[in-house]
């Protein structure tokens, strides 16, 4: 079972670095790899396991945070209408994107950064995503707002982007012209 001690923190080069491919179909060892990660996300989210084995609860988490440099990433959480994103993702590539932005109001955190950075994370409103899941089906997913928002942050991992690198460093707490927050309205 991953626990918090699986994750590696600031300073670790695979947060940095861009992550390999990986090769399909999974191999048994990254199938494992995957599935601990989506059990590791849903755990976190559970009041009882989280408080028993300390872990910060999570929305997702990237290969990369465990010191991994391949493409894979685990989400487990609904959006505002309800609809739930529980799945292992490998090779995730975003095909398209809106121009149009949006952003967490209350900004991000991130499991591999053990302080608050305030500043608003500006993101693309609505992504196009083709992956393979963790069962090996080939999928085209359609996100908005929030779901967006989240897979951005998990792909930014695989490609060692952090997301305080968004952040306006002169007006950090200023939204961009063309962007709305995804959790007042959906
Ligand atoms: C805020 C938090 C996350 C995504 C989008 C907004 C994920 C936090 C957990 N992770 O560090 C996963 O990389
Ligand atoms: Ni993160």
């Amino acid at each position: 079972m991953l626990t918090m001690k699986d994750i590696v923190r600031e300073g670790h080069p695979a947060l940095r670095e861009v992550a390999e491919e990986v090769a399909l179909p999974l191999s048994e060892s990254d199938k494992k790899t995957l599935s601990d990660m989506l059990q590791f996300v849903k755990n976190s989210q559970d009041p009882d396991l989280s408080e028993k084995y300390h872990l910060r609860p999570g929305v997702g988490v990237a290969a990369p945070q465990l010191g991994i440099k391949k493409r894979m990433l685990a989400v487990h959480f609904e959006d505002l209408k309800g609809t739930l994103y529980s799945d292992g993702y490998v090779n995730p590539k975003i095909v398209s994107h809106s121009v149009e932005q949006t952003y967490i109001s209350t900004g991000e955190g991130c499991l591999s950064v053990d302080r608050e950075v305030p500043g608003i994370v500006p993101r693309h409103k609505r992504i196009t995503v083709k992956a393979t899941t963790l069962d090996g089906a080939e999928v085209k997913i359609r996100l908005k707002g929030y779901a967006a928002v989240v897979f951005q942050h998990e792909i930014d991992h695989l490609n060692g982007i952090m997301f305080y690198d968004h952040i306006n460093k002169e007006t950090p707490l200023t939204p961009p012209e063309n962007a709305t927050p995804c959790d007042a309205e959906q």
